[in-house]
């Protein structure tokens, strides 16, 4: 019997599927997007994540409808909704903090929401130490923090190079100017250019951060994104039609303000920024870095006051179990 030509054996072994694999997993376990808002009051923030979430959320004061004006924010408040977008799911969290910088005295105004921030990383540690760890953590850990600044203030306030260092130390911060519709478009200009200077004068370091994986692309991406900032956004939830067009904008004696449009503010760059380019490496870079300090800060302290318990315990006379340790039931 003679053997058939066996033809000849393919050298695809097809692991190459595994990014599909992955794919099909991280769909079916969905995404959490944390976001918190930052800056004085009455700057937009509400109205802003309004913007760019547009239609997808109820916001924290119940607001159902457009129309309403916004109320002012008063506590933290986190509001967290699904949002789905061609089989993607996205547990969305958007914690709304009140205005600051509005007291004659703002001393420690930014402690509530760096104990915020950091109470989430607690609250993940703390998880992740279990002996019996959930198979996935419900991640509150805050992804990007946006720092609204005041356009009529034209630099940073003492306040603000407080409040930026001490965000950048913790979180993903993306500054935006406010409201860029009430200046023109040279003041707008001027006043970023001041503000970058001071940004780095003041060594306020923000996101995105440059690594050792970065190619060629994220390289001009990322640096792209930095001249861009602040971001000068301007924030609408009112939609009208002009000149048989339906605009998303704001209406001024001296014309009208049309939110996605790029020559009229930078408000589609911000939410293309933070939805579509950089949601995953916002994600990524919260658990490697800011998570990252945090934990071994914490598990260093853990670590030093068990010795120092421990050598108060060996120079200490011991002292008589007045119970058995484990009580017999
Ligand atoms: N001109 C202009 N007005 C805006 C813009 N965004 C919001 N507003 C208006 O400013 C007012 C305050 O907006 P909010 O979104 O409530 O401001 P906030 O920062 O959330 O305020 P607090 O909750 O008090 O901290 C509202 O009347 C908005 O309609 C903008 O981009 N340009
Ligand atoms: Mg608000």
């Amino acid at each position: 019997m003679s053997m058939q030509p066996t033809a000849a054996i393919s050298e695809y072994v097809g692991f190459d599927t595994v990014s599909k694999q992955m794919e099909r997993k991280f769909l079916k376990r969905g995404l959490n997007f944390n976001i918190i808002l930052v800056g004085e009051s009455g700057m937009g923030k509400t109205t802003l994540v309004n913007t760019i979430f547009a239609g997808h959320l109820v916001d924290s004061n119940g607001r159902k409808s457009a129309q309403e004006q916004p109320r002012k924010t008063t506590e933290i408040v986190p509001t967290t909704q699904v949002i789905e977008e061609n089989g993607v799911r996205l547990k969305l969290s958007i914690v709304d903090t009140p205005g600051f910088g509005d007291q004659t005295n703002n001393e420690g105004c930014w402690i509530p929401v760096i104990k915020y921030i950091k109470d989430q990383h607690a609250a993940y540690l703390e998880r992740e130490l279990k002996p019996q760890r959930d198979r996935s953590i419900n991640d509150t850990r805050i992804h990007a923090c946006l720092y609204f600044l005041n356009p009529g203030s034209r630099s940073l306030r003492p306040i603000d190079i407080e409040v930026l260092r001490r965000l950048s130390e913790v979180v993903n911060v993306i500054p935006v100017l406010a409201k860029s519709d009430s200046i023109s478009l040279e003041e707008r200009a001027a006043i970023k250019k001041r503000l970058k200077e001071e940004f780095s004068q003041n060594r306020i370091n923000f996101y995105p951060f440059s690594s050792d994986e970065d190619t060629e692309d994220d390289v001009i991406m990322n640096s792209n994104i930095k001249e861009l900032l602040p971001f000068a956004v301007v924030g609408s939830e009112n939609v009208f039609t002009e000149n048989g067009t339906t605009i998303r904008g704001r209406r001024h004696s001296w014309g009208t303000v049309d939110v996605d449009n790029e020559e009229h503010c930078d408000f589609v760059h911000l939410r293309n920024f933070i939805l579509r380019t950089h949601m995953y490496d916002l994600i990524e870079v919260t658990a490697q870095r800011h998570y990252e300090t945090f934990r071994t800060q914490q598990l260093r302290q853990i670590k030093e006051l068990r010795a120092a318990q421990a050598q108060a315990q060996s120079s200490a006379p011991q002292p008589i179990p007045s119970i058995m340790p484990i009580m017999q039931k």
